[in-house]
């Protein structure tokens, strides 16, 4: 199997995963409502609510149409006081924020929203804010309306444009059109887009720090055979370099990466080392002598012969042959994340030419 098709595997399985979809996560206090909103949302009881302390205990996802909805706890209780809430639950990892409150907004509450701000405004990725008050069946008028959406709307300053505000009462279920409508103008499948470009390049990522683990042994067993031939020293240069070893060990660092030689010329910007040692010749062997960067490195080929000894070349040989290994490795590296950047790119261009898979929000 080539590295492209385990890229490819990765990026398909990617695709295919919930985990890839937009997480839409309810903030707020112990008893505003998330949980509740949830299961209005869902149209059935599928999240636990509770009357006195807070029911949910830790992060909950429910699949919602190509979305995820993630119930949370409150924050400000005995169990996750503010810091602890933001340390186990890093709100930056979801897409969406619905912040839910229905009393007097507290001072906690003011600061999770300018969290949430603050991260709508830093992080590279999108994360829209929706603000609902619940329990809107307490308000009495229009009048408090006014004062409510002024309220959150003094607390978090200029952001009124883009933080829309939704009344909604769990029991009656009112305002819950207007609040799936609300999510539809979401631009899910960006973020969706997004979540699956990050983690593909996460895990390849991954599979290409594999590679290198693998291809640094391969390195070290090939120096030492290099090593034990330095005793056949070539003549003119009073040194071994035996290329078949070298050969041998680029196929083996190439079978690691699954590239072939091909991939690595079209890919690889210059794939120095086989070319210079590919030479095979006098010139070529002092061309990648000078390129060593270790202490035989010579400014002259003629004074460079007289130096190296035999035992001399035994250390040489496992250097050398280390050094081009690493190099070698250099150029797979490179080849394999041009590959990577270029199956990213396709899948980008291909997703903004199929207008027809659309992943929509709401219910
Ligand atoms: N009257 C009324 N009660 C609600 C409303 N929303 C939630 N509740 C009740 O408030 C309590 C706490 O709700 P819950 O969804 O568990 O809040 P959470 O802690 O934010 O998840 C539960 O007993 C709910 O039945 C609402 O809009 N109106
Ligand atoms: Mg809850």
């Amino acid at each position: 199997m080539s590295l492209k098709t385990t890229f490819q595997n990765i990026l398909d399985e990617l695709k295919d995963n919930d985990e890839a979809f937009s997480q839409i996560a309810l903030i707020g206090q112990p008893g505003a409502g998330k949980s509740s909103i949830i299961n209005a949302l869902m149209g059935a009881h599928v999240a636990e609510t509770g009357a006195s302390t807070d029911t949910t205990k830790d992060a909950m996802k429910y699949r919602y149409n190509f979305n995820l909805l993630v119930d949370l706890p409150g924050y400000g209780t005995d169990m996750f006081n503010m810091q602890t809430w933001k340390d186990k639950f890093n709100p930056a990892q979801y897409d969406v924020f619905v912040f839910v409150f229905s009393g007097k907004l507290m001072r906690e509450d003011v600061e999770m929203l300018n969290t949430l701000i603050e991260l709508k405004k830093s992080d590279s990725v999108e994360h829209p804010i929706f603000l609902v008050r619940n329990h809107c069946e307490d308000i009495a008028n229009d009048e408090e309306i006014k004062r409510i959406s002024e309220d959150i709307y003094g607390a978090i300053n200029d952001t009124k444009d883009e933080i829309p505000l939704y009344f909604v009462d769990c029991k009656s279920k009112k305002g819950f059109t207007e609040l799936s409508h609300g999510f539809q103008s979401i631009n899910y499948r960006k973020i969706w887009e997004q979540r699956i470009i990050s983690s593909f390049r996460k895990e390849c990522k991954k599979v290409l720090n594999g590679c290198i683990l693998r291809a640094c042994f391969t390195i070290e067993n090939h120096s030492y055979v290099a090593a034990a031939n330095g005793i056949n020293p070539i003549p003119v240069l009073d040194t071994t370099v035996d290329l078949g070893i070298y050969f041998d060990m680029f196929s083996d660092i190439r079978n690691i990466y699954n590239i072939d030689e091909e991939d690595l010329e079209r890919y690889s910007i210059v794939p120095k080392v086989k070319i210079i040692v590919e030479l095979a010749t006098k010139k070529g062997l002092l061309m990648f002598l000078k390129n060593f960067p270790g202490k035989v490195a010579i400014k002259n080929a003629m004074k460079f012969i007289p130096v190296i000894g035999c035992g001399a070349s035994v250390g040489l040989g496992y250097k050398m042959c280390e050094w081009v290994g690493e190099e070698y490795i250099g150029d797979c590296n490179e080849a394999a994340n041009e590959i990577l950047e270029i199956m990213i790119k396709k899948q980008i261009e291909e997703w903004a030419n199929n207008k027809s898979m659309i992943v929509l929000g709401g219910a």
